[in-house]
């Protein structure tokens, strides 16, 4: 497994999601023939399992040694392994589908000894392609370097944009640590808030995460997400000089399959920027206990 040709499952990877993109824009998805798996928020279509196949069938005929985890096939409490492990979400982004709301991803991550190491995100309505190999730069496009323009410090959280994420959970204390949390980062400094620019909730954690990677919002913060939502992306992150630690206050070092994420863009203060996070966070998420 050494001598895997990273180049070579990178250019892959992106024919996949060319043809996955093709299958995704050819669907008529609506919300009435969406299914629903753990309650009606969370939403799962033909078409996610349709690429799912797709997308696990090309990769098992040309790396049979390569482990598959995607979020269509996935059995409850299966931790990654060391072991180089393809990681896929079909569709992120399910509820803006069926929506015909374009922020619609197709996420294919390659983890190796739990690093992120490859990552290829593709928007196919917008037919934008975020792409990364660890230690090879983070790209828009094949071409255009990411971040999009040189870094700004990070002086405060006031003078941030922050994407966040209701998710599908909407009842018990993790719900009320989000909606606190984001009270928090909103209000007014002289009611003991953040008073960030603006909040933004667009439905697409590993878009998100490219967002963050080319500059257009400074922080994303989400827990109860998952491997597949954030391997991909979290590389193109990582490649464009941002950071990942845990959503949770005090721990710089999460895990993929961690379900908790704050992702901080490049640039001078970005520590900083973790710590004064941290400080806003109202109590901490039990999701990602099962999986320090
Ligand atoms: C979704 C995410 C979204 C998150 C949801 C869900 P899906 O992925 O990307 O940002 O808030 O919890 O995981 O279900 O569309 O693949």
């Amino acid at each position: 497994m050494a001598d895997l040709d990273l180049q070579e499952i990178h250019d892959f990877l992106i024919t996949i999601a060319h043809k996955a993109g093709e299958m995704i824009t050819a669907a008529h998805p609506s919300t009435g023939a969406a299914g629903s798996k753990k309650n009606s928020a969370d939403l799962v279509t033909e078409t996610d399992r349709a690429v799912e196949t797709m997308v696990s069938t090309s990769l098992s005929e040309k790396y049979p040694n390569i482990a598959f985890m995607g979020e269509e096939t996935y059995t409850p409490n299966t931790r990654l392994t060391p072991s180089p492990t393809f990681i896929v979400d079909p569709i992120d982004g399910t509820t803006n589908f069926v929506h015909h709301h374009p922020y619609v991803s197709i996420s294919l991550g390659l983890c190796i000894n739990l690093l992120p190491t490859i990552g290829v995100v593709y928007n196919p309505f917008t037919q934008t392609l975020y792409t990364a190999i660890r230690g090879r730069g983070a790209f828009l496009n094949r071409t255009t370097p990411l971040p999009l323009t040189r870094p700004a410090p990070l002086t405060d959280l006031s003078k941030c944009l922050v994407a966040v994420e209701w998710g599908s959970d909407r009842s018990g204390p993790d719900y009320a640590v989000k909606t606190r949390t984001f009270a928090r980062l909103a209000a007014a400094k002289q009611d003991g808030g953040a008073m960030v620019h603006g909040l933004r909730s667009w439905g697409s954690a590993a878009l998100n995460l490219c967002a963050v990677a080319s500059g257009a919002v400074d922080a994303y913060w989400e827990a109860g997400c998952w491997a597949w939502d954030v391997c991909a992306g979290w590389v193109v992150l990582s490649e464009a000089g941002g950071l990942v630690v845990d959503a949770n206050p005090g721990n710089w070092e999460p895990s993929v399959d961690g379900r908790r994420y704050l992702a901080v863009r490049g640039g001078e203060g970005q520590r900083g920027i973790v710590e004064e996070f941290w400080g806003c966070v109202e109590g901490a998420f039990e999701v990602g206990r099962e999986n320090p």
